[in-house]
């Protein structure tokens, strides 16, 4: 079966924003325009940093019309998905290392109305992750090990896209990959030829230090616009 072509997507990933003006960069990306926010939600014990909760996420829901892309990095999500919905979540991420009962979790978050998808660290398998492909609407193939932005790419990670990719195309699947971790104007185009199509943008391409996001954006859509030709 051929490979569908799918929109290329981007999710800046909100950590790393200057927030000391978060409300105005809210507007600047909204009119970009990106297609989510990315939040990444981390608890000190699944992966070995903190960032924030859903009262956080409620905020910036308030302050942006764009969709909010929950990537939840913690143990026992199931306690939260209510929560998280409620503050925004219009797709929620649950890492497949943290659940004993994956399927009943993303049912859990279909029935709060929310995309469900599934996440993965590069050194997880897919066949952790194929009985539930029809539940989901997204698979998140992490290319570093979740806790930290600025991290350098685990180069094995992207042949799993494309192992990932034919098996949902095999399977005529309606499943988008987003790719997370060291998404990178140098990576980027491997990460697409491999059929990732949501590319959460962090210090290696939207935030760039020293230089205007809009900047970093109108890069980032030349080497997306490149990586599809
Ligand atoms: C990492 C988190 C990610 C990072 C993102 C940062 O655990 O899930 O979303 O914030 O990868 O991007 P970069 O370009 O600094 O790796
Ligand atoms: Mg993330």
């Amino acid at each position: 079966m051929a490979r569908q072509k799918r929109p290329v997507q981007i999710a800046p990933s909100i950590i790393c924003a200057d927030w000391r003006m978060i409300e105005a960069h809210l507007g600047i990306l909204e009119k970009l325009p990106v297609d989510w926010i990315h939040c990444d939600i981390m608890d000190g014990h699944f992966v070995p940093n903190i960032t924030f909760g859903p009262e956080i996420q409620a905020k910036i829901h308030a302050l942006t019309k764009v969709p909010i892309d929950t990537h939840l990095m913690i143990e026992d999500p199931d306690r939260y998905i209510e929560a998280f919905v409620k503050s925004g979540s219009r797709l929620i991420s649950v890492h497949s290392e943290t659940l004993v009962h994956l399927d009943r979790t993303l049912r859990l978050i279909a029935s709060f109305g929310a995309i469900p998808a599934v996440a993965i660290n590069p050194a997880t398998p897919l066949s952790s992750i194929e009985c539930v492909l029809d539940l989901c609407g997204l698979v998140l193939v992490m290319t570093v090990n979740p806790g930290f932005a600025g991290q350098k790419l685990v180069s094995y990670a992207i042949d799993k896209i494309a192992r990932l990719r034919a098996m949902i195309d095999a399977r005529g699947l309606d499943i988008d990959i987003q790719v997370d971790g060291n998404v990178s104007f140098a990576n980027i185009p491997r990460m697409i030829g491999a059929g990732a199509n949501v590319l959460v943008a962090g210090t290696s391409s939207l935030y760039i230090k020293g230089r205007p996001v809009e900047d970093c954006y109108a890069e980032l859509k030349r080497v997306i616009d490149r990586s599809q030709t």
